[in-house]
């Protein structure tokens, strides 16, 4: 994908280089040509809901928990789209959609990188993006399913409020959108064991066919499983959409560090490589360990699992009350999160403008 991407665009520069006119890349590819370069370097620091809340505060304008500890804002930002589909004026996490927009375009224009995420409700029962009751779901939101029309409907909403995000001279600020993630797992509707591979494929299909026609040039696709551990090409391949420019890999430690490392190490190394080897990028695009109880679990734990991985980000979830996943000054993981920002083991906003 990206390979051909790269030869239309070594041939665009060409003819536009005859003609003395430059072949303008659309926004999508030029962020593409940004994070391959940037995924050389350092990982980047990415964090979800960076400026709505913290540890220990909500709703302040001009805060930020990483701010607040290494004086930078993460390179990444992560928001959720979760509630556009039924007209709510805040997202799935209370955080209001207008604030989204503004802290979006502010971190683009800031220079850096923003991804969404969806969590959308459940289209057919009308429970939330974890209702796994029903498991003809994604069947039916499907063209000739009951709930086409519908979802025809939520998509046009989730687009409705992309196209909003625009620079003051009324361009488009490119982003990446990462739906249906953690798709090996059956704890979404549209999970592992909720429809068919074909299921899983054709609901990527209609999702990104529809968003690109509305939002031509602007859309970087990312498609992230859950770890997993002993991956195979046969089993990765079976459920792999088509048109993914970045893999990702959701990484949480929920058991022992043993667990977490060797299956952490064992996906990063095989998605990075079937990245690599297809085209696309990669990227971690969540993780983290709950309240941080591990004091020197970023540079110990974690790091070492991404080493030789080329992966472009890392990006802790929330820090809603305990329920945190990033760093803050008031967390375990602080010192040591400081040190790697002030170090040149990772890369925050300032290393990447
Ligand atoms: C989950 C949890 C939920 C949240 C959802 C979307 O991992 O943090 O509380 O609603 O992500 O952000």
């Amino acid at each position: 994908m990206r390979k051909l991407f790269f030869a239309t665009a070594a041939v665009a520069l060409l003819l536009s280089a005859c003609k003395q006119q430059p072949a303008p890349l659309s926004p999508a590819e030029a962020l593409i040509l940004r994070l391959d370069s940037l995924q050389h370097g350092p990982i980047m620091y990415g964090h979800q809901d960076d400026p709505f809340y913290g540890v220990s505060w909500q709703w302040e304008k001009d805060r930020s928990d990483t701010y607040e500890l290494v004086g930078d804002y993460p390179a990444v930002m992560g928001f959720d789209l979760g509630g556009l589909e039924e007209h709510h004026c805040k997202n799935l996490d209370s955080v209001p959609f207008s604030w989204i927009r503004e802290e979006a375009i502010r971190h683009a224009e800031r220079g850096g990188i923003i991804t969404f995420s969806w969590h959308p409700r459940n289209p057919r029962t009308g429970g939330n993006a974890w209702d796994v009751t029903d498991s003809t779901v994604v069947r039916n939101i499907l063209e000739n399913g009951e709930q086409y029309e519908l979802f025809q409907g939520w998509l046009a909403d989730v687009a409705a409020f992309l196209k909003t995000l625009t620079f003051d001279d009324g361009s488009p600020v490119p982003f990446i959108f990462r739906p249906w993630h953690e798709y090996n797992g059956s704890w979404f509707w549209w999970g592992q064991k909720l429809c068919s591979d074909e299921e899983y494929i054709a609901l990527w299909k209609l999702t990104r066919d529809y968003i690109n026609n509305e939002l031509p040039g602007s859309v970087v696709w990312s498609c992230s499983p859950n770890l997993q551990g002993g991956w195979t090409e046969e089993a990765l391949l079976a459920r792999w959409p088509e048109g993914v420019d970045i893999v990702g890999e959701d990484c949480y430690q929920w058991g022992t560090e043993e667990d977490f490392v060797r299956q952490a190490t064992d996906d990063i190394r095989f998605l990075s490589a079937f990245a690599r080897e297809r085209g696309m990028l990669f990227a971690i695009t969540e993780c983290g360990m709950q309240n941080s109880p591990v004091a020197d679990w970023w540079s110990r734990v974690f790091l070492p699992c991404t080493e030789g991985s080329n992966a472009l980000y890392f990006l802790p979830w929330r820090n809603w009350h305990v329920d945190h996943f990033g760093v803050a000054k008031e967390t375990t993981t602080a010192e040591d999160f400081k040190a790697l920002a002030e170090s040149d083991a990772i890369r925050m906003l300032n290393d990447i403008q």
